[in-house]
């Protein structure tokens, strides 16, 4: 029997993801821009619509509340052509995204960009040792198709560039869907 699927998205969705401070944000906002997808940058709709259980005084964040993030963002994704950013990746339907990016710094970059930022010495830690582990990939191998997760550098705005190329040739060409 033929499992019935929904319409295909007129234009695909795409997850920006990673460490914080290996440039998902910046990426994010320039694939927007260039290949004319809609940003949601998942960590501001927790903070504005209170998708969260509360302040995480240790590490200065929300607790997230994936359910509720799921539901908020399930009307949106459902028309295509959203670029979301955010630094977890498991808890999002598999069937929302076309591509998944998880973008990669070395230690020393992810260090500066998040002292720049402010962060305090047990957060940069604890994201650095997430870079470390590479826990964000690991994730989204176990979350998504192989063939959908492209694991790309961000150390240098030469990076960045090429990265913002890559996604954006995807979003204008996408490959054929695969044959049952
Ligand atoms: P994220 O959203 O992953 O936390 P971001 O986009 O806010 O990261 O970037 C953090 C800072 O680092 C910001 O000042 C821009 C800078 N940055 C990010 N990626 C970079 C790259 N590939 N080359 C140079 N600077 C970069």
């Amino acid at each position: 029997s033929v499992v019935p699927t929904s319409p295909p998205r007129s234009s695909p969705n795409i997850l920006v993801t990673g460490t914080p401070g290996t440039g998902k944000t910046t990426t994010a906002e320039m694939v927007a821009l260039a290949a004319g997808l809609e940003k949601v940058t998942v960590g501001e709709l927790v903070k504005e619509r209170g998708l969260h259980d509360g302040y995480n005084d240790e590490f200065d964040t929300y607790w997230l509340n994936e359910d509720k993030v799921v539901d908020e963002m399930e009307e949106m994704m459902a028309g295509g052509g959203m670029c979301v950013d955010f630094h977890t990746c498991g808890f999002f339907p598999e069937r929302w995204f076309d591509l998944v990016v998880v973008l990669r710094a070395e230690t020393n970059n992810i260090y500066d960009r998040l002292e720049g930022r402010g962060y305090k010495q047990n957060k940069i830690q604890e994201n650095v040792e997430c870079e470390i582990m590479q826990v964000v990939l690991d994730e989204a191998r176990e979350s998504y198709k192989a063939d959908i997760v492209m694991e790309l550098p961000s150390n240098t705005v030469e990076d960045m560039e090429a990265n913002v190329d890559k996604i954006v040739a995807f979003v204008e060409h996408p490959p054929a869907e695969a044959s049952p």
